[in-house]
């Protein structure tokens, strides 16, 4: 018994050891050298020089290498769905607003999960709008200061700046993320919003995929995800599918102009779906660094090794064969933003998230621009990084702006534009 205390004792002393022992680097004369794999080279070595060949062999090849090495396959066992709307207020927000919660039910052999759509639509426009999808980390019920939402009674984070107690939302929650989430704004633009607490999808916390979507889908006997199977960001980016899914049930929705939009690890999560799901006709990464839209191989500020050691649930399992070992992926995240192609994509940075590795997210955005000009469109038309504040948009387009990991409504100004220049409304 004494001898197994002090292996548990010494195994913390390792853990925490190694954790704290991290070092990010922040000096760009340290960043190894690396070359990053070629998009447009398959890997018998053919090299792509159409847009078929691109579209019907080297997508589908880069699509499944991250599956098996990076995020982990979905799951494309049979599954139902219902929605039942549980509120509708057609006078929210003073008056400018539809606001609508859905419950969205998915069952399978295995059980049922809930996740709970929140909606707000602007009014009197006549026709079907277009929308931005985005999960939030605290609940729908902190996007706006809105007693007409639900309050969440899921599990979250710990995080007493949000108004959460014992892992549980409050009243004081309402609201709290809503400079994250300009709902005015964006209906004045035209634009839905469509939201749901990513907690609904799967916990934010290594429980061996107990909870959440995942045991849903597990065959006989299975207990979790294997090695090349999907970890929560991949669980994250199927509840965003889940939400396509109801917009067709849904006139009030353009399903034509959906864009899908998240900041940090649920930028991760909105490029994961939007490579997925082509349905997704904009995707937007907001300061989603590490293992998003920033390339691994330049290890600035968040690291694979580190990102797999502090968040083992997040990626698959594979993809700890890359800790401190970039290198030797067969893909980088400029091949995940590949993907996108040719719809619009827009990664935006902010000048101190160097955590997340702004030169490493736009040099990730300037390498997926030949798959976009071999499909005939404008890609990103900088050849340097742009200055602080100064947007470039082709059909990819980047910022990086002042200020610290956030969203702000600057970002939001940027992607409304964006959004503007490509649907056209
Ligand atoms: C950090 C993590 C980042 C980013 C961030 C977030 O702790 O290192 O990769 O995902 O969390 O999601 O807020």
């Amino acid at each position: 018994m004494k001898t197994e205390m002090f292996m548990v004792v010494l195994l913390m002393i390792v853990c925490v050891g190694s954790a704290m022992a991290f070092d990010a680097n922040y000096d760009e004369s340290k960043v190894p050298e690396y070359t990053l794999p070629d998009p447009l080279v398959m890997l018998n070595g053919d090299v792509v020089t159409d847009a078929d060949t691109w579209i019907n062999k080297r997508r589908s090849e880069i699509l499944q290498l991250f599956e098996e090495h990076v995020y982990g396959k979905t799951p494309t066992g049979a599954f139902k769905m219902r929605s039942e709307v549980t509120s509708v207020d057609q006078n929210a927000l003073d008056g400018k607003a539809i606001r609508k919660e859905v419950a969205l039910i998915v069952s399978t052999e295995n059980g049922e999960l809930q996740m709970n759509l929140l909606l707000y639509l602007p009014k009197g426009t006549g026709e079907a709008v277009p929308v931005f999808v985005g999960l939030n980390f605290y609940g729908n019920h902190t996007i706006q200061d809105d007693s007409g939402i639900t309050l969440s009674t899921a599990w979250m984070r710990a995080n007493k700046d949000m108004g959460v107690v014992d892992n549980r939302a409050t009243e004081a929650s309402r609201g709290k993320s809503a400079h994250r989430w300009p709902v005015p704004m964006i209906l004045e633009r035209g634009y839905g919003l469509a939201t749901m607490y990513y907690g609904d999808i799967d916990p934010d916390f290594d429980d061996d995929f107990k909870n959440g979507v995942h045991p849903l889908f597990y065959k006989e006997e299975q207990e979790k995800p294997a090695p090349g199977e999907w970890g929560s960001i991949g669980a994250w980016a199927w509840g965003l599918s889940r939400v396509l899914d109801y917009f067709e049930s849904d006139p009030a929705i353009d399903q034509e102009h959906v864009a899908v939009m998240g900041h940090s690890r649920l930028g991760k999560t909105s490029l994961w779906a939007g490579a997925q799901d082509e349905r997704f006709a904009l995707v937007i990464s907001n300061n989603s660094g590490c293992g998003g839209a920033a390339l691994s191989r330049r290890a600035f500020g968040e690291t694979v090794g580190r990102i797999n050691n502090v968040f083992p649930h997040w990626f698959c399992d594979t993809f700890n064969t890359y800790n401190d070992n970039e290198a030797a992926l067969p893909v980088d995240q400029h091949m995940l933003i590949a993907l996108m192609a040719p719809r619009p994509v827009y990664v935006a940075s902010a000048e101190d998230d160097r955590w997340a590795d702004p030169l490493g997210e736009f040099l990730a955005a300037k390498n997926a621009d030949p798959v976009y000009r071999l499909l005939g469109t404008d890609g990103l038309p900088a050849e340097e990084m742009p200055e602080v504040n100064q947007a470039v948009a082709g059909t990819v387009g980047y910022h990086v702006r002042t200020g610290k990991h956030d969203v702000t409504d600057y970002d939001w100004q940027q992607y409304l534009d964006f959004a503007k220049k490509h649907f056209g409304k």
